[in-house]
C-alpha cells in the first residue's frame, strides 16, 4: 500500500491559518512528519481562495521541498495553479485530479500528458458521483478512454474510487467496494485509490470505522490511499492488512514498525 499524506491541506482551519500568516515551521514540520510516517507522496491544497491559490501553492512548495524529496500530489483543479507549480517540483507530481467533467478533462489532462504526470482520476463526471459500481465503472471506462487517447498509460492513472458517507447511505461502503474491485478487473495496469475519511462522517468513533474500511479497501484491491500517515491505528491497521494479504514480502515493514514501537496500542492506564 502506498501512502498519500492528507495534512497539507488549506481547508483545514490549522493549514489555512499556517497559510495566511506565512508560518513556515508549521508547514514544514507537518511535511517531515508525514514522510517520517511513511507518506511515497504529500498531498497539497493550498485551499479555496482562487486569487491567491497560485502563490499560496508555490509558496507551499518551497517549503516542503526544502526539507524533503518525496514526490507531491498536487491537490487543485486550477490549470494555471497546476502548470506554475510543475515548473518549481523537483519530482514529476502526481495530479490530483481529473473527473469525467469537460472542464477538467479539458484542462487538466494535457497538463498531465505533456509532462509526464501520474494522474488521480475521480469516479465522477458533471452529473455528479454515480451511486453504485455500475455507474462508477461507466463513468472510469470513458475517462481511459481519453488517457489512453492522450498517450497515458494506464500505470500512471490512479482510478479514485469514491466514498460517500455511510451515515446518510448505508450501502455508500459497498458501492465503493465493488468499484474498487471492478476497476482492479478490467484495468489492471491502473492504481486504485481513496480518500478515506467522507465514509465516517457524522459518525461517532470515526477512526474505528476508518481503519476497518481501509482494510476493506486493500483486501479488495485499493493499492494507494489518501491518509493521514501520523495515525497510530490507521497505519497499524494498514501494515497488518498488507502482511496478511501476502504484500509485505518477509513480514518486513511489519516486523520493522514492531520494532519502532508503532504497533501495539498505547498503554491507557488501568
Ligand atoms: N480524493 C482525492 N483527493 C482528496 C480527497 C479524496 N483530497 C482532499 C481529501 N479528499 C483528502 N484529504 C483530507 C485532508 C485532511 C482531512 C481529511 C481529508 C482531515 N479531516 C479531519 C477529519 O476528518 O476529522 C477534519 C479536518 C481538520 O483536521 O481540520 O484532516 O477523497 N483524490
Amino acid at each position: 500500500m502506498k501512502i498519500i499524506g492528507e495534512k497539507i491541506n488549506g481547508t483545514r482551519k490549522t493549514v489555512a491559518a499556517a497559510i495566511a500568516q506565512r508560518d513556515a515551521e508549521f508547514i514544514q514540520n507537518l511535511a517531515k512528519k508525514q514522510v517520517e510516517g511513511g507518506a511515497h507522496w504529500l498531498d497539497v491544497n493550498a485551499g479555496t481562495h482562487p486569487d491567491r491559490e497560485v502563490d499560496d501553492l508555490l509558496w507551499l512548495i518551497d517549503l516542503i521541498q526544502g526539507v524533503t524529496d518525496v514526490p507531491l500530489s498536487l491537490d487543485s483543479a486550477n490549470p494555471a495553479a497546476l502548470t506554475a507549480a510543475i515548473g518549481k517540483v523537483k519530482k514529476t507530481p502526481l495530479i490530483n485530479s481529473i473527473s469525467g467533467e469537460p472542464d477538467r478533462l479539458n484542462n487538466v489532462l494535457p497538463i498531465v500528458a505533456q509532462y509526464g504526470c501520474e494522474v488521480i482520476a475521480l469516479a465522477m463526471d458533471d452529473k455528479g458521483i454515480p451511486n453504485d459500481a455500475a455507474g462508477r465503472l461507466a463513468v472510469v471506462r470513458k475517462l481511459f478512454e481519453t488517457t489512453r487517447t492522450a498517450g497515458i498509460p494506464d500505470e500512471k492513472v490512479y482510478v479514485d474510487a469514491l466514498v460517500m458517507t455511510i451515515a446518510t447511505n448505508t450501502d455508500a461502503g459497498r458501492a465503493t467496494l465493488d468499484t474498487i474491485r471492478a476497476v482492479r478487473a478490467e484495468f489492471p495496469q491502473a492504481h486504485v485509490s481513496l480518500g478515506l475519511s467522507n465514509v465516517s462522517f457524522g459518525l461517532p468513533v470515526r477512526s474505528l470505522v476508518n481503519r476497518t474500511f481501509l482494510t476493506l479497501a486493500i483486501a479488495a484491491g485499493m493499492d494507494t490511499a489518501i491518509i493521514d500517515p501520523n495515525d497510530r491505528e490507521l497505519k497499524a491497521a494498514l501494515l497488518a492488512t498488507d502482511l496478511l494479504l501476502g504484500q509485505d514480502k518477509h513480514c518486513l515493514n511489519y516486523t520493522r514498525a514492531f520494532r519502532k514501537g508503532l504497533l501495539e496500542p498505547n498503554k491507557q492506564p488501568a
